[in-house]
């Protein structure tokens, strides 16, 4: 089956990688459905990462995000990530990628145009709408670092639990879905909205790249039973 996926992407005149945690598993990063450690042993993430636990907790919630802040900044891009940007160079504007991961490793990779559609863990931003004092000279450092004026807080410029996604990258991610030929799903539970969605609307094909039974084998062509390290080379070589 393999070879006949890696047959589609070569017929393929437009592209859509599909991302998820499993993407960057074999760079060292826990999957988001791995268990949490110590501290954050007993929570699931959904109820770790979403606005009410934050205003709850923002200092527990804040060294969470700083433990994979740490863990991401102590590992590099895999054969998979490493596979798609050789990809997008060797084919420019064949292959668009769509992530819902936060580790930034698709664009350290080489990617261009990466739609990460739940943002950024490397960047903050106010937690509410910031005010005239709400400056980089009014920082005051923390758990989390705060607006030493008016006390505003800063957080994980993520996308949490229950808030909309960035309207143009979702826009994006949705209109490449539209126009591509072939979908590579790849990494992910499909247990995430709107995300996983582009796989069920996409007008393309459908392979699944996953060691496991997914929530979208379903509305797969074709599942690949393996890792993305291993497969995404053998699929996107010329
Ligand atoms: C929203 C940032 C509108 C934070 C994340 C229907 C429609 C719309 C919304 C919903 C809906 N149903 C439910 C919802 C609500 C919710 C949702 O989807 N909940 C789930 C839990 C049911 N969605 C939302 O809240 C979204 N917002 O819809 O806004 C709205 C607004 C108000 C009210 C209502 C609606 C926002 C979702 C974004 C959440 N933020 N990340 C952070 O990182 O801290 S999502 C988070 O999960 C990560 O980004 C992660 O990438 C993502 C998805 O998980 P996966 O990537 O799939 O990772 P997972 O661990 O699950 O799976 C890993 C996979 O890899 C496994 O399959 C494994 O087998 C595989 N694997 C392992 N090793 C490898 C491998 N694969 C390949 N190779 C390997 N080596």
């Amino acid at each position: 089956m393999k070879a006949a996926v890696r047959d589609w992407v070569r017929a393929a005149r437009r592209i859509v990688v599909l991302s998820g945690a499993g993407m960057s598993a074999e760079s060292g990063v826990p999957t988001f459905r791995d268990a949490q450690t110590g501290l954050w042993a007993k929570f699931r993430p959904e109820q770790l990462a979403t606005e009410e636990a934050f205003r709850a907790d923002p200092g527990m919630v804040w060294d969470w995000y700083q433990l994979r802040r740490e863990m991401i900044g102590k590992v590099v891009p895999n054969a998979g990530h490493l596979a798609v940007a050789a990809f997008q160079q060797r084919h420019p504007g064949r292959l668009a990628v769509v992530t819902q991961n936060v580790d930034g490793l698709h664009q350290r990779a080489g990617s261009a145009g990466v739609l990460a559609l739940h943002g950024n863990i490397a960047e903050d931003r106010w937690l509410d709408r910031p005010r005239a004092c709400c400056t980089r000279a009014s920082l005051e450092p923390g758990r989390p670092p705060r607006c030493a004026v008016c006390g505003n807080l800063r957080r994980p410029a993520v996308v949490w639990f229950g808030e909309m996604l960035p309207p143009a990258q979702l826009a994006a991610a949705q209109d490449a879905a539209a126009a591509c030929d072939l979908m590579l799903v790849v990494g992910t539970s499909g247990v995430v909205y709107p995300a996983a969605g582009l796989a069920r609307s996409t007008r393309g094909r459908v392979a699944i790249v996953n060691p496991e039974e997914t929530e979208l084998d379903d509305a797969a062509d074709a599942v690949l039973r393996g890792t993305s390290a291993s497969l995404l080379p053998y699929l996107l070589e010329d």
